[in-house]
């Protein structure tokens, strides 16, 4: 696993060692020297702030190389939370799922289903993409894979009524955690909001005995992209955390700080691939790491 990360973060790293090995060589250094270093962390996706906050780094430490990089990892470490695990706080929860299309939803929702139940959960996934026949297929093989209890209602196309009978289910069978996964495209984004909001009011009006968590899933290898959308659900409902996915591909990955420096968005977890077994706990130490060094 965390070899996976590390040859996933590979594109931003060899950007962070371009510069390093480029200031070792430097007691002074001018502007344009500055603003080539300033893409190049800019192209690392962690967001134009975060990139002039290492700037001033460099500039106020050029004379000591040693103190430089420490600066920069203990800046990068402090903009993470210290914990980054999920606190299911022993109570019965729900982790309602969202994201845009192809994010990683639905696989997700399946690799945290395994995860938990790993742990000793009883689980039981809630099929609430209602809107592609092929997305309750997916889920169900999903569901047989993790060994878990599935509710999908392939009789109505209304998620909000689908997410009332899998909480019921989910309390007939005794389920501590609920895992909801949702549709990720409607015709506009106002219609998708509502339909989370109608959701999220069944959770909380309806099933207060489950504490709720929204996740987003955020296909790391958008960019900035997944940032402007993260934005967008989080206007709507609540984001109480993000899974970065898919990051075992050519992502950058550098959006793990601004998501949570401009959205008070914590990564919880992290996605490495396609299989059930392919999530990791996020770990800002090792996550920072294996983004500035070699080793
Ligand atoms: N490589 C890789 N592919 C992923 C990851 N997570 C999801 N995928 C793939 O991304 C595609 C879309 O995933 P899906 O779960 O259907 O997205 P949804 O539309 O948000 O439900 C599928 O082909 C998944 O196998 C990941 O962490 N790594
Ligand atoms: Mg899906």
């Amino acid at each position: 696993m965390i070899k996976s990360i590390f040859s996933a973060l590979n594109r931003s790293r060899t950007n962070f060692l371009q510069i390093f090995n480029f200031l070792s060589k430097k007691d002074n250094i001018s502007q344009d020297e500055l603003d080539t270093i300033e893409e190049l962390l800019i192209e690392t996706d962690i967001g134009y702030d975060i990139a002039e906050n290492i700037i001033d780094i460099i500039q106020s430490k050029i004379y000591d190389k040693t103190d430089m990089g420490e600066a920069i990892r203990s800046s990068l470490l402090k903009m993470l939370p210290e914990n980054s695990e999920l606190d299911l706080n022993n109570e019965k929860t729900v982790l309602l799922v969202v994201g845009v299309n192809g994010s990683g939803k639905t696989t997700t929702s399946a690799k945290l289903a395994y995860y938990y139940k790993k742990l000793g959960y009883k689980i039981t996934l809630v099929a609430a993409d209602t809107y592609r026949a092929a997305a309750v297929d997916q889920i169900k093989i999903w569901s047989e894979r993790v060994g878990c209890k599935l509710v999908c209602n392939e009789e109505t196309s209304e998620p909000a009524s689908v997410v009332f009978n899998g909480l019921e289910s989910a309390i007939a069978h005794e389920s501590d955690l609920v895992i909801i996964d949702t549709a990720g495209r409607l015709h506009t984004s106002s219609n998708l909001m509502r339909e989370l909001d109608k959701i999220n009011r069944v959770i909380t009006n309806r099933f207060s005995v489950f504490s709720k968590i929204s996740l987003i899933t955020i296909d790391a290898s958008l960019g900035q992209n997944s940032l402007v959308q993260a934005k967008e659900f989080n206007e709507y409902i609540d984001i109480n955390g993000a899974i970065i996915t898919k990051l075992d591909g050519t992502a950058k990955g550098g959006i793990v700080f601004p998501l949570y420096d401009d959205l008070r968005i914590p990564v919880n977890f992290i996605g490495t691939g396609e299989t059930i077994e392919d999530l990791a706990v996020f770990n800002s130490i090792q996550y920072i790491d294996n983004l500035l060094t070699n080793n």
